[in-house]
């Protein structure tokens, strides 16, 4: 299969899996089953679960294993978006070119969408049946999510970045925050698609672990580029809001120039990372350079 049909492949499975574990609009309560729904359908890139699907690809796994971490990823980024965008945290506008989700709903009912959106993650990747692991496996997975969204993950980050404002960060300081906030989920998603494998090789999986770390900070520093040289109807999103809210960014300690450097040096050590895999990865290692190249 091409690349560009394998890649159609996966975004149209992802869509139609996510609307599988998404609870009917009209079922009550309808206003939060909409507010769920709004949150995660009608766009976004879909990066973290494609990257379940192309890890799960290079060990040549049954995609059916790899739906349930796919949307149980995607849920918790929707799930962090719909919290972020909140009046208490960046009060965001707009979001994937639509009114955030406390704008088209209200503060309450956001607040329990995301509630609701990381606990259908962890159902789905708790009790799918077509998931075909080990019990030990699944919890695995089970404790991998949890650990990249809680206090040492990504809301851990969240809270870094939100102590941050106004104060000068260094580029260590920055990337800790990074690691966390942006880098951890992004990292859970390849260790998901991995685990998926019954017994996969410890030195295979610091491999790819170490692709999905330079990835997730080189996707951060692509965001932070973005902010300075896209515009709000690329984005979705309002562009400048890192410099209109007093935000460390790699382009503001490296200046634009360095910020591209470092996300296009981390991409090589990435794909770097992948050489022991055949063509198989070629999928993941294309991923590497979208995550640098991509415009919104
Ligand atoms: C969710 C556990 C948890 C806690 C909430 C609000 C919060 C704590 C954390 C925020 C995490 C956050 C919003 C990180 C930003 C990551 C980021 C760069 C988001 C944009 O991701 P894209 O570009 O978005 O993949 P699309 O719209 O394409 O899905």
């Amino acid at each position: 299969m091409s690349l560009k049909s394998l890649m159609t492949t996966y975004q149209q499975r992802i869509e139609a899996a996510l609307e599988s574990w998404l609870p009917a609009p009209e079922i009550q309560p309808s206003r939060l089953h909409q507010a769920m729904r709004y949150a995660v359908q009608g766009g976004g890139k879909r990066v973290r679960p494609l990257l379940v699907y192309l890890t799960g690809n290079t060990l040549n796994l049954n995609p059916a294993n790899l739906d349930a971490p796919a949307c149980a990823v995607e849920f918790i980024h929707a799930f962090s978006l719909v919290h972020d965008d909140l009046p208490a945290m960046d009060d965001d506008d707009l979001r994937r070119g639509k009114p955030t989700c406390h704008k088209a709903f209200d503060e309450a009912t956001a607040i329990l969408a995301g509630d609701a959106l990381q606990s259908l993650a962890f159902y789905a990747l708790s009790h799918d049946p077509n998931l075909q692991t080990t019990d030990k496996q699944r919890l695995k997975m089970i404790e991998t999510l949890a650990q990249a969204s809680g206090s040492r993950g990504m809301a851990g980050g969240q809270v870094i970045d939100m102590d941050s404002a106004g104060q000068s960060l260094n580029i260590v300081e920055l990337e800790n925050m990074h690691i966390h906030k942006t880098g951890a989920l992004i990292r859970a998603s390849v260790k998901l698609g991995a685990l998926a494998y019954p017994s996969i090789d410890d030195n295979l999986l610091k491999k790819l672990d170490h692709y999905a770390k330079c990835i997730g900070l080189a996707f951060q520093i692509q965001d932070d580029i973005l902010d300075i040289e896209s515009d709000t109807k690329t984005l979705g999103k309002l562009q400048g809001s890192d410099i209109a809210n007093d935000k460390v960014t790699y382009p503001a300690l490296l200046g634009l120039r360095g910020a591209k450097k470092m996300a296009n040096e981390l991409v090589e050590d990435a794909i770097k990372s992948l050489s022991d895999f055949d063509q198989k990865a070629e999928p993941l290692r294309w991923m590497a350079n979208y995550i640098v190249t991509r415009n919104y």
